[in-house]
């Protein structure tokens, strides 16, 4: 049965020793600084109590293996005092990265030949908590689609604390304006060590209310006292097109007059789509129908960028006096949305034609005098009143 017994060499230093074993093992805070005793051979193995003291002024150690490799050089024995020192500065986090356990075991041999033995002398390099968490990628922004799925779990920042156990990554804190994600982070120890921190979406986003917002994070590590890192991120909300454009107005009413020469542009129309980047580019056309005379070609066209509607044909009061022209405005996204609206365009009489007399003489006869010059209207229709014929009248040239 080994027999080991706890004694405080130091401040950062404790040993335990096993004497069937001839094993000593030290517990070593990192980071003490070189030079530092952590403990002496002689006392700690007890070798007053086996040799004189003469003969202990002639021994030596001889360290004949060390693991991890390399590791002799951490330590120094002074063969004068027989102290074990500091030779190099121990960084635990270097030495074992990944192991909760950091152990130093070297096997030492009594000289001179006489006296021989082995002893097995272990150094477990303790953790101090000299490392903060410390955030990567801190300024790289986080995306996310507005039409994300509630549940969905964005990674918002990666955190890495190089102490282990206690002295690691413990627990996190977030605020943020973000109304969509739930603040209370979710968590995922990844291979390097390092934790992986969501935010779950609990609401639907909406790109056109919020298109931006911001998570400060906090995590701290379990040391005592503790040690804390922060770091801000940005979360933008990616557009997705689900809004139609809309027009200014839900109709449109315009006069313009029958002459008017072709080519005049008489209005304009404008629509406006909440969404972003392509999903707001308007284009504006007519709708193919609704003037009235589908066979015939529209006097009018509208400019696709700007929603100036113009003339590109004469219209005639006489021959159509009222246009209704249905507008769209679509949208460029992959999946377009399109609104509507509708324009009434009046065309104004102008005293574009010469005074006309229709007179309806009988149901098979028709005349008609058009232009009429030189004649005597008043004379004409008193002709009439006195029975006079049509026909009568046009022979006396009246
Ligand atoms: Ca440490
Ligand atoms: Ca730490
Ligand atoms: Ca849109
Ligand atoms: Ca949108």
């Amino acid at each position: 049965m080994l027999a080991f017994v706890g004694l405080m060499t130091s401040l950062f230093a404790t040993v335990s020793v096993s004497a069937a074993d001839r094993s000593v093992t030290y517990f070593v805070a990192e980071e003490l600084p070189v030079g530092s005793t952590i403990g002496n051979v002689v006392a700690d193995f007890a070798l007053e109590r086996r040799y004189s003291a003469s003969t202990l002024a002639t021994v030596y150690f001889e360290v004949l293996t060390a693991k991890p490799p390399g590791c002799a050089r951490y330590l120094r024995l002074d063969n004068e005092s027989w102290n074990i020192v500091i030779a190099e500065r121990m960084d635990r986090e270097r030495l074992c990265p990944n192991d909760l356990r950091c152990v130093l075991s070297y096997t030492l041999a009594l000289r001179p030949l006489d006296l021989f033995q082995l002893f097995n002398l272990k150094v477990e390099v303790l953790d101090i908590n000299d490392h903060v968490p410390t955030f990567s990628d801190q300024l790289v922004p986080r995306h996310v689609l507005e039409t994300a799925d509630i549940g969905t779990q964005l990674v918002v920042a990666t955190v890495l604390d190089l102490d282990l156990g206690a002295n690691g990554l413990d627990r996190y804190e977030t605020t943020t304006d973000c109304a969509g994600f739930d603040p209370r982070p979710l968590t995922r120890r990844l291979s390097s060590g390092a934790v992986e921190l969501r935010l779950r979406l609990r609401q639907q986003l909406d790109r056109e209310t919020q298109a931006r917002c911001s998570v400060v994070i906090w995590a701290t590590d379990g040391g005592s006292p503790a040690n804390s890192g922060s770091t801000r991120v940005e979360i933008i909300v990616d557009d997705a097109n689900d809004n139609p454009p809309v027009f200014d107005a839900d109709s449109y009413e315009v006069w313009i007059p029958e002459d008017v020469a072709v080519g005049t542009c008489f209005l304009g129309v404008t629509a406006s789509d909440r969404d972003d980047g392509i999903n707001a580019m308007i284009t504006y056309s007519l709708e193919t129908h609704g003037w009235g005379e589908p066979e015939r070609k529209s006097p009018f066209q509208i400019n696709s960028d700007s929603g100036l509607i113009c003339l590109q044909d004469n219209v005639d009061f006489e021959q159509q006096s009222v246009y209704l022209l249905p507008v769209l405005a679509t949208d460029g996204g992959a999946e377009s949305l399109s609104g509507r609206s509708a324009v009434t365009v009046y065309v104004q009489d102008v005293n574009d034609n010469a005074p006309s007399i229709v007179v309806q003489v009988s149901v098979r006869q028709r005349l008609v005098f058009s232009p009429i010059k030189n004649t005597n209207l008043h004379k004409f229709f008193s002709e009439i009143g006195r029975g006079l014929t049509c026909q009568k009248l046009l022979a006396k040239k009246v």
